[in-house]
C-alpha cells in the first residue's frame, strides 16, 4: 500500500525553499499551508482541510479568531514591548485577569510553554530551598515516564524517549524519573526529604495521549500535601478547554500549587505561556533573579486576555466534552480493522493503527491530506485527532466519513 499523493508545483516550490535553507528537525505532511479560519486551512492551491492538529493544542479558539485578532490589531497601534524595565498599562490588568480566572494569588509570565516548564523547575527549587529548607543544590524534582515539555537542555534531561535526548548529553541533574499513572511509586519517591516537586500531565500527549487511572490525580494531591512536595501541572497541551473541562485536573476537582499554561493561551497567535501559583511560592524570587526580553508584554497580555475570554464566552469546554464523545462514537462504529484503540477527552483524542506495514499509520496521514483532512502520526502507529474546539457536529460527521474514506486505502 503506497498512498500516491500529487503535490502541485506551487506547493513543490514552497517545500524546496524548506528543504534548500531549512534545517531538518521536522518531517512535515507534504502540504503548504497559506489561510487559516476556524476549523479549516487552506493550503497554497486554496484546498480546504480540515485541520485535526490544532498546532499541536494551541488553536482550540479556532484560526484567527475574530476577537484574538482584533486584540492583536488594536495593541499593535499602541505599544507591543516595553520589556519588565518600565511599567506599562497592560500587564497589571493581565495578571488580575488570568489569576482571578484560575484562582491562584500571582502570575510569572513568559512565552514558549517550555519557557513556562523552566520557570516552575526554578520556582520550585527556589521555594524548597527557602521555604521546605532542602540541603543547598541537592533539591529533586520528579517526572513521569513519557512526560513531554519541550526541547530546552533541562525539558530533555527528564525525558525518557530517545528521540528527545540522544545525543545531547550531559543532562541537568536533581531529576527523578517514575512511572506514570503509580501512586505507590510516587510515595516511594517522596520518601527522599530533598523532593521540591513533582511535575506532571494530567493527560500525556506526546505519549500518544496516556489517560491515568481514575483517582490518579486526587492521589497525587493528597501525597504532595502530606509530603510537603510541590505539585506542579503542565496543563499547556491539556488546558485551556482541550479536554472538556477548562483544565484537566478540574475531573477530579484538584488544584495543583504550580499550574503551567502555553499554546492556546494566546489562541495560536503568538507564544504566551504563565505560571500561576500561591504567593509563599511564586514571591521566592527577587528582582533580576529571573526574566525574559518578552515576558508579560503588553501585546500578548491583550491578545491571552481575549483568548481566555473566548473560551468561556463560546462554552468550549461543553463543546469539546459533546463533540468529543461524538467523534469517539463515531469512529468506533466504523468499526475499522486497522484501529486497535480510540482514546481520548473531549477534543484531545488519539487512533492507534494496526497494520503490517509499520508506515500504516504515515499513509494514512496522507490519505487524510488527499481527502481534506490533516493530521500527524506520533511515536509511529498513533495518529492524534485534536481539532479546534468550535468544530459543530455536522463539521464531526463530515470528517468521520473522510476517515471512513482514508482508512479503505490501507485495505489496498
Ligand atoms: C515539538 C505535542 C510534542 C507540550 C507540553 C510543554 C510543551 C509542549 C505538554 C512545550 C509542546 C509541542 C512541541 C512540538 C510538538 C508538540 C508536542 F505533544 F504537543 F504534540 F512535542 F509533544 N508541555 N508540545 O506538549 O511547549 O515550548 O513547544 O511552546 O517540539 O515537536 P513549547
Amino acid at each position: 500500500m503506497q498512498t500516491a499523493i500529487n503535490i502541485s508545483a506551487n506547493t513543490q516550490y514552497f517545500i524546496n525553499l524548506e528543504e534548500q535553507y531549512g534545517t531538518t528537525n521536522y518531517h512535515p505532511l507534504p502540504v503548504v499551508i497559506e489561510k487559516g479560519k476556524g476549523v479549516f486551512m487552506y493550503d497554497v492551491d486554496g484546498k480546504r482541510y480540515y485541520d485535526f492538529l490544532s498546532g499541536y493544542s494551541a488553536v482550540n479558539q479556532g484560526h484567527c479568531h475574530p476577537k484574538i485578532i482584533a486584540a492583536l490589531i488594536e495593541q499593535s497601534h499602541k505599544l507591543t514591548l516595553t520589556s519588565r524595565a518600565f511599567h506599562n498599562n497592560l500587564l497589571g490588568e493581565y495578571e488580575k485577569f488570568i489569576t482571578e480566572y484560575f484562582g491562584y494569588d500571582r502570575i510569572l509570565p513568559m512565552n514558549t510553554g517550555v519557557e513556562g516548564g523552566e520557570t516552575a523547575i526554578k520556582l520550585a527549587r527556589r521555594w524548597g530551598y527557602t521555604i521546605k529548607g532542602i540541603e543547598d543544590n541537592k533539591a529533586k524534582i520528579i517526572f513521569a515516564e513519557g512526560n513531554f515539555w519541550g526541547r530546552t537542555m533541562a525539558a530533555i534531561s527528564s525525558s525518557t524517549d530517545p528521540s528527545s535526548y540522544q545525543n545531547f548529553g550531559p543532562f541537568m541533574p536533581g531529576f527523578e524519573i517514575i512511572p506514570y499513572n503509580d501512586l505507590a511509586a510516587l510515595e516511594e519517591a517522596f520518601q527522599d526529604k530533598n523532593v521540591a516537586a513533582f511535575m506532571f500531565e494530567p493527560i500525556q500527549g506526546e505519549a500518544g495521549i496516556v489517560i491515568p487511572g481514575e483517582g490518579y490525580l486526587k492521589g497525587i494531591r493528597e501525597l504532595c500535601t502530606r509530603y510537603n512536595v510541590l505539585m506542579i501541572a503542565d496543563e499547556i497541551q491539556t488546558g485551556l478547554a482541550r479536554t472538556g473541562k477548562m483544565l484537566a485536573c478540574d475531573y477530579e476537582n484538584v488544584k495543583p500549587d504550580m499550574l503551567i499554561l502555553g499554546k492556546a493561551l494566546s489562541g495560536g497567535v503568538l507564544p504566551v505561556s504563565a505560571v500561576l501559583g500561591s504567593d509563599e511560592v511564586m514571591l521566592t524570587i527577587k528582582p533580576g533573579e529571573h526574566g525574559s526580553t518578552y515576558g508579560g508584554n503588553p501585546l500578548a497580555c491583550a491578545v491571552a486576555m481575549a483568548a481566555l475570554s473566548v473560551l468561556k464566552e463560546e462554552n468550549m469546554a461543553q463543546n469539546a466534552t459533546v463533540m468529543g464523545e461524538v467523534l469517539r462514537t463515531e469512529l468506533r462504529n466504523l468499526q475499522s480493522p486497522f484501529i486497535t484503540a480510540i482514546r481520548g477527552k473531549g477534543l484531545l483524542n488519539a487512533i492507534v493503527i494496526k497494520h503490517a506495514n509499520p508506515e500504516a499509520a504515515w499513509e494514512l496521514c496522507l490519505a487524510l491530506m488527499e481527502n481534506g483532512l490533516l493530521a500527524k502520526p506520533t511515536h509511529g502507529d498513533r495518529i492524534r485527532f485534536a481539532p479546534p474546539l468550535c468544530i459543530t457536529k455536522e463539521q464531526i460527521l463530515e470528517c468521520v466519513q473522510i476517515i471512513k474514506k482514508s482508512l479503505e486505502s490501507l485495505a489496498q
